[in-house]
This record gives structure tokens, C-alpha cells and sequence, in this order.
């Protein structure tokens, strides 16, 4: 066994020296927070490498899925995933929204755009799928969906930090799209986040929100929320911001090295490119078939964990699961088959930057073994 733990990920970080160099431009100015300097620098380099007209900074992930459902008015029932991080279907409660799950698509992990209308009821008035481990949704089905009904749609695209289909980035589809900048991501703030919008009048809306609903000094225009990201995370994000490609190179070859190293071992399973996609390789999830493996998820999980290697079962369990949700009808696991069965054999691998060669081969011949 190996002294040093290897987690599931480890956060990306800008040099010690050029932090401090803008930790003291922070100093000289004085502004720490409300729009300064960084921030807005932050939000435009933000635009443009990820190619979307309007987004708005978060102090995390959670904030833009509440304020979305804020923005856009949306009340009653929302359909959603139950495989996703709990924060998703979180936002829902926040604002007093019933949550109906809908099960999820095999192959992507994402909702199951087919079984999307027979849950929609004259209650509905959004659906808010993710794009779980950054794998696109199928978003002109979905698009078409809630066309068809008068539903809006948010995606929380915690995971899609740089994820495009066609050269198009995947935070364009729906009404809003919204990020994680957490120290756990592709890319981090330390604790970040973002909503992206289509429109420069909903962009001040979400601006008005994030900050108590301040429309100006003195004028109030919704009951808003303290939600603004300060200067030291928006400075640490565009150190970041220019380090992300190599990173997402990395996880590449790494997912690569997974892929071949893992490729013949019977009852272990994982997730492909696809087609037209530049994935950013954030989760390298396995799924494990005990039958075929010879062992339960949950003991290779613990094996792994006898040998110091710290891989995470996203998303187990489901969110449906929870206390707070499973006296719901939609919550039943006769309505979610496939995602139980995928909650229940799935494996996130360690995948970040500094992952060793050696490291990687070792946690492939421990799953081999
Ligand atoms: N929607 C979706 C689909 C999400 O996945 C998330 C967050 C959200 C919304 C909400 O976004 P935020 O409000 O969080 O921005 C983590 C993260 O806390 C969470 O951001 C993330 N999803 C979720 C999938 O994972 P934990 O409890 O598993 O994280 P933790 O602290 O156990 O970290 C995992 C491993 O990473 C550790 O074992 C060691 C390593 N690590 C972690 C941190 C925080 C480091 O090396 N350094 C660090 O600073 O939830």
C-alpha cells in the first residue's frame, strides 16, 4: 500500500508567486468585493473561452441554480434527475418547487429525454437536466420537449466547464446554463460558480438578484441574494483560467491510459467520446457488473480504499433516496430503474492534472487484479 492517499481529484492551482502578485494589487486597491476590478475582468475572459454572450459570476455552484429558478420565475413542479449531486434538486426545495425525477438514459447517465412528457402535468413549468460527469444531454429533444409544452429549461452544467458539441458550446442550450467553480472541478475559484444567459436584460435581472435585488443605490427590485463572487477567487480564476487547456489535455491522455488499461477486464464498464464533442474529462466513472467482476461495486470500492486509492461513488445514493424526497411518487425506484442500477455500480476514478503515469497503471492493476 502507498503512504500518500490518491483522491478522486485534486485541485488545479496557479503558481504561489503570480497569486501574489495579484493578492497585492488587491492590497494597493482596496476593493475586496461588489464588482471590481477582477470580477469584471473575470466574467469577460470567462465569455470568451467559453463562447457565450452573458454570464454572471457566483460565489458557488448552488447560488446560480436558485437564482435561475428565481430569474425566470418557475414555480410548481420541475422535472429532474435524481442522478446528479444533491445541490441540483436542492435548488428546487429552496424555492418551494416539487421535484419530479425522471430516469435517466443508460449510456450518457442523463435524463431519459423519452420519459420526459409522461411526467409533465399542468403544474410543470421547467425541467432542469445536468450534464452528469460533463456528458452532453440531448438537448434538441429536450429543447423540443419543452417547446411542445411552454416549459423553460435550466441546465445545471456543473460538470460541461469548456464542453462543446460541433464547436458550439454546450452552455448555449436552454433558457440558462449554470457552472461550478468548486475546488473538486475542471476548473476552480476555490468556491465558484456562474449563470450563463442569452440576453443582456436577463443578465442585469441575475446581476440584481445575486446582489440583495439592488437595481442602484437606493432601489430595490426583488428580493435578491447576497450571491457575488469577491476579488481574491475572481483573480485565483483567471490564473486558473489560463492553465484549464493543458489540464483538460492531461485528463485526456489520462482517460486514455484508463480506457486501454481497462478495456479487457470483464464486468467493468465506462463511458466513451462522442462524436463531435470536446469532452473536458472531469470524472472518469467505472461501472461494475458484480456478476461478470466476480465482486460488488461497494467491494472494489473498499479495496481501493485498503490501498489508499480514494475514488468516489457519484452519484450514490440517489438523490431520490434522501430523506427530504423519497416520500415522493417520482422517487419510487419502479420509476427509476436504470439510474438505481447505475447508482448502485458506479465508481468515479481518481483523474486530475497531476495524476502519475505509474499511479495510473497501479490503480488499473488493482482493478484488474
Ligand atoms: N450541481 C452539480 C451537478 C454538482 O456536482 C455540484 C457540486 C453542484 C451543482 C453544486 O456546486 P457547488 O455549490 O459545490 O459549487 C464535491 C463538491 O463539494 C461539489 O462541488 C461537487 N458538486 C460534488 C460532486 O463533489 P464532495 O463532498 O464529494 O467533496 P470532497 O470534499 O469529499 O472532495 C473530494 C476529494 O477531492 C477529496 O477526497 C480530496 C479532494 N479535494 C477536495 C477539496 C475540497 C482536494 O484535494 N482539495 C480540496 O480543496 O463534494
Amino acid at each position: 500500500m502507498s503512504d500518500k492517499p490518491i483522491y478522486v481529484t485534486s485541485p488545479l492551482l496557479p503558481s504561489l508567486d503570480d497569486f501574489t502578485a495579484y493578492l497585492e494589487e488587491i492590497w494597493e486597491k482596496k476593493i475586496l468585493t461588489n464588482n471590481g476590478d477582477f470580477h469584471q475582468q473575470l466574467e469577460k475572459e470567462l465569455c470568451n473561452y467559453l463562447k457565450v454572450p452573458y454570464l454572471s459570476l457566483f460565489t458557488n455552484g448552488t447560488l446560480p441554480l436558485m437564482v435561475a429558478l428565481q430569474a425566470l420565475r418557475i414555480t410548481g413542479e420541475v422535472i429532474t434527475t435524481p442522478y446528479s449531486f444533491v445541490a441540483t434538486t436542492h435548488s428546487l426545495w429552496w424555492n418551494g418547487i416539487k421535484p419530479i425525477f425522471v430516469d435517466i438514459d443508460p449510456e450518457t447517465c442523463n435524463i431519459d429525454p423519452a420519459k420526459i412528457e409522461a411526467a409533465i402535468t399542468p403544474q410543470t413549468t421547467a425541467i432542469m437536466p445536468v450534464h452528469v460527469y460533463g456528458k452532453p444531454c440531448d438537448t434538441i429533444r429536450i429543447q423540443e420537449i419543452a417547446d411542445k409544452y411552454g416549459l423553460r429549461v435550466i441546465y445545471d452544467a456543473a460538470h460541461a466547464f469548456g464542453v462543446e458539441v460541433n464547436g458550439e458550446s454546450i452552455l448555449k442550450a436552454g433558457d440558462m446554463a449554470t457552472l461550478s467553480f468548486h475546488a473538486t472541478k475542471v476548473y476552480n475559484t476555490i468556491e465558484g460558480g456562474a449563470l450563463v444567459c442569452h440576453d443582456e436584460q436577463t443578465k442585469k435581472r441575475i446581476d440584481y438578484l445575486k446582489n440583495f435585488g439592488f437595481a442602484g443605490e437606493t432601489t430595490i427590485v426583488a428580493p435578491g441574494i447576497n450571491g457575488k463572487m469577491d476579488e481574491i477567487r475572481s483573480a485565483f480564476g483567471l490564473l486558473n483560467l489560463k492553465l484549464v487547456d493543458k489540464a483538460i489535455e492531461r485528463r485526456k491522455e489520462i482517460a486514455q491510459q484508463y480506457r486501454e488499461g481497462l478495456k479487457n477486464t470483464s464486468g467493468i464498464t465506462f463511458m466513451h467520446d462522442m462524436l463531435g464533442v470536446r469532452h473536458n474529462y472531469s470524472y472518469f466513472p467505472i461501472f461494475v457488473d458484480a456478476d461478470q467482476y466476480g465482486m460488488t461495486r461497494d467491494e472494489l470500492y473498499f479495496k481501493m480504499r485498503d490501498e489508499n486509492i480514494w475514488g468516489r461513488r457519484y452519484f450514490y445514493p440517489l438523490i431520490s433516496t434522501f430523506s427530504s424526497y423519497k416520500g415522493l411518487k417520482s422517487a419510487s425506484q419502479d420509476n427509476l430503474p436504470i439510474a438505481t442500477k447505475i447508482s448502485n455500480s458506479v465508481i468515479c476514478l481518481p483523474i486530475y492534472e497531476g495524476l502519475e503515469t505509474e499511479n495510473i497503471e497501479r490503480i488499473i492493476n488493482i482493478i484488474g487484479k
